[in-house]
């Protein structure tokens, strides 16, 4: 079922950081090393027809730093949430196949003193791409864990200088119902919309992720730039954005439009919190057979907590 051995590909990098690491170059500067070959602004060559994404799949560990071990690349681009395309998980991948990402602009305004349009070849330019291992927790109670490439979205906010008055930070997908059927059918509001608070826009784990796996990402999840929270649900994490703004009223996003008792602003991953349908305490990890508990802000309390201190995380959820 799966083309790749990722324990092979790495143990094969692991070789080579030891390596690396006896010369004094140290782990860390050794994956850097092998990361930068895939930046080039972005511009990696398509792979020749009739490969697959996953035929060189590469990551530099094959657990997060909590151990919990990377969910193969078969499930992470063919177990996808993307309902510009479809409802259909396993469908998605297929239908993605031919969305075009290139060009690619994201214009980033409001309440800031630089508004600034990026085209994605200056973002990956001004902001190399790096790996980030992260799980995510879908709402649905599922959860995967991902060598994501990405940079902080906090240096693009930086960027642009927002002003006093920005509070929040506001994210729209594209809107282009010729290339994404399920825009075509009111299963949402589209374009797809969602928001952070500005301070958890800023925390460094939030990244703007353009590639997986060592590659640029596959349409199917999210190409070419889409957001990554790992202490949130992962309906957070929206897909191909085109518009960032910061704001200063708390924006309305897409599913707390479409259900305000389901879905709230903040959907922080939470273990005692449940969903009005069913319970968050336990998950399924793709790939494996067990249920496992959910943490806590996903396993990130010691990193986030602060962000949420005095706050009632029942009536914030
Ligand atoms: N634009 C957009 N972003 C989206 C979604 C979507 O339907 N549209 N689905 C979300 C949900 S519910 C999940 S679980 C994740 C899935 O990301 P993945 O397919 O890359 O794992 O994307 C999120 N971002
Ligand atoms: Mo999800």
């Amino acid at each position: 079922m799966e083309k790749i051995n990722l324990s092979e590909v790495t143990s094969e990098h692991l070789y080579v950081s030891r390596r690396k690491l006896l010369v004094g170059l140290g782990a860390l500067a050794a994956s850097t090393v092998i990361l930068s070959a895939c930046r080039r602004g972005g511009i990696t060559p398509p792979p020749p027809p009739g490969t697959d994404f996953c035929d060189s799949a590469y990551a530099s560990k094959d657990t997060d730093e909590l151990g919990a071990k990377l969910t193969s690349c078969q499930d992470v681009t063919h177990y996808n949430n993307y309902y510009e395309f479809s409802t259909e998980k396993e469908d998605v991948a297929t239908l993605a196949q031919n969305f075009k990402t290139s060009p690619w602009e994201v214009k980033v305004g409001g309440l800031v003193n630089k508004p600034l349009t990026f085209s994605l070849d200056d973002l990956l330019r001004k902001f190399p791409p790096e790996e980030r291992i992260y799980r995510l927790r879908c709402v649905e109670a599922w959860s995967m864990v991902i060598p994501w490439l990405g940079f902080p979205l906090a240096a693009l906010l930086k960027e642009v200088e927002p002003t006093s008055k920005a509070k929040y930070v506001r994210f729209e997908t594209i809107y282009d119902p010729n290339q994404m059927p399920g825009q075509k059918r009111g299963i949402l509001d589209w374009p797809y919309v969602e928001g952070l608070r500005l301070d958890e826009a800023m925390h460094n784990l939030t990244i703007l992720a353009t590639g997986l796996f060592g590659k640029p990402l596959p349409p199917q999840d999210g190409a070419p730039i889409r957001l990554v929270v790992p202490w949130k649900y992962d309906f957070k994490s929206i897909k191909s954005i085109v518009k960032i703004d910061l704001v200063e009223e708390m924006p309305v996003s897409a599913w707390m439009a479409a259900s305000p008792n389901e879905y709230g602003f903040y959907s922080n991953v939470n273990p005692d919190v449940p969903h009005p349908r069913w319970s968050q305490s336990s998950e399924r990890r793709i790939g494996q057979f067990e249920r496992i508990k959910t943490l806590l802000f996903n396993g990130y309390a010691d990193e986030v907590a602060y962000l949420y201190a005095g706050m009632d995380l029942k009536k914030f959820f």
